[in-house]
């Protein structure tokens, strides 16, 4: 039976639409690249199909499309892909901000949608050529970053928690286990700004989105003191292997990446935990400077139809907002507590906001704590 989640309850926990000031974050802006793509997919920073009516470069998260979905789009449109790949948020926006990166769609979260439509990089959609946006849910439209969904279309959902290998350390329930030091040298984080610095705050019981130096400043003593625990700072597909082969024992990792490996390794678990969790929302923007605008557009209303969207989440394991595809998500994934939250957790879960000109002393705190 298809699960749908209501609106009240997404909308409880998406912040008061608050959209600080402006921020141009200046991480690296290095494109990451992984087996899974299509087209060239070198990194070479969407110059691989040459942009124009036949091609589209994709700029996506690694590991985060189904392995028929290019395949099926390209039949569909004869338009051919080219997949680039990034690690966080602000590798993306740095990528786009460095001019030139020559994409067609990139996969923004939530708050650097915000982000991204302040900084001036993303142009605005013509929702004539998205008809599929039909499909989208109630509770995933006009959301507080995007309240006219005037920049983005939603992708996928999910939440940021630890998988563990709980034959070997029994049950975890909190953040408490990543700053074990019995488990030193075999926990990982990921090399995320807002994702670990979130899991120190809210550990200590902050809002994931302070903008107080106080408490900032005691969330990086916390990630200082925990770094000498950590096998190290890795993009999260990164993590999976390493807690399955059991080269570490907790991973901080994205809830797909979590939760795939425990479905055939029932030593392995995938939390949310206590006292609560990152939930983010990914979307679908198309960035100035698009050659392919048109294709843009095609790929969006491509992944918003009944078929490609189920076999997005049947792959990748996150969430789905396309109301279309529910009745063809497979039911081990929905039986799955942690895929669709109950609500007592899902209630402790937050989302990341633009937090303006603090996203500074975040960086500068997450820059400080990585060369400790
Ligand atoms: N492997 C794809 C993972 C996508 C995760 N995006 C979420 C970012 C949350 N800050």
């Amino acid at each position: 039976m298809a699960k749908r989640i209501s609106r009240g309850r997404f909308l409880k926990t998406m912040g008061a639409g608050a959209v600080a000031g402006s921020t141009f974050s200046i991480l690296s802006c290095s494109v990451s690249t992984s087996p899974q793509s299509s087209g060239d997919g070198g990194g070479n920073g969407g110059g691989g199909n040459g942009g124009g009516g036949n091609s589209l470069n994709l700029y996506n998260w690694s590991d985060y499309v189904a392995e028929e979905t290019l395949p099926g789009f390209e039949e569909e449109t004869g338009i051919r892909v080219t997949q680039d790949f990034y690690a966080s948020n602000e590798e993306l926006l740095a990528r786009l901000q460095s001019g030139a990166a020559g994409y067609d769609v990139i996969v923004p979260s939530d708050y650097m949608v915000a982000i991204m439509q302040k900084s001036g990089v993303l142009q605005e959609l013509d929702f004539e050529q998205i008809p599929n946006f039909e499909n989208v849910g109630e509770e995933f439209r006009g959301l507080s970053y995007d309240p006219e969904n005037n920049f983005s279309v939603p992708y996928q959902w999910g939440t940021t928690g630890l998988l563990y290998n709980r034959a070997e350390i029994g049950e975890i329930t909190s953040w408490d286990a990543i700053f074990d030091p019995e488990f030193e040298g075999r926990i990982a984080m990921i090399d995320d700004v807002r994702e670990t610095l979130g899991a120190a705050l809210m550990s200590l019981g902050y809002s994931i989105n302070s903008t107080d130096e106080a408490e900032l400043e005691e969330a990086q003593s916390l990630l200082v003191e925990q770094k000498p625990l950590l096998r190290g700072y890795f993009d999260s597909t990164e993590i999976t292997p390493l807690v399955e082969n059991g080269d570490i024992l907790i991973g901080h990792v994205f809830s797909g990446d979590g939760m795939t490996p425990t479905m055939d390794n029932e030593d392995l678990a995938y939390i949310i935990p206590e006292p609560g969790a990152t939930r983010w929302t990914d979307n679908m923007c198309i960035p100035n400077g698009a050659a392919n605008v048109e294709g843009a557009h095609q790929f969006i209303n491509y992944i918003l139809a009944a078929g490609p969207g189920a076999a997005l989440t049947n792959y990748t394991y996150y969430g789905t907002p396309n109301e279309a595809a529910l009745p063809d998500i497979d039911e081990e994934l929905t039986d799955i507590p942690e895929y669709d939250p109950p609500d007592e957790v899902f209630d402790r879960l937050q989302v990341i906001e633009d937090v303006g000109e603090a996203t500074r002393m975040y960086e500068r705190i997450f820059t400080e704590v990585k060369s400790s």
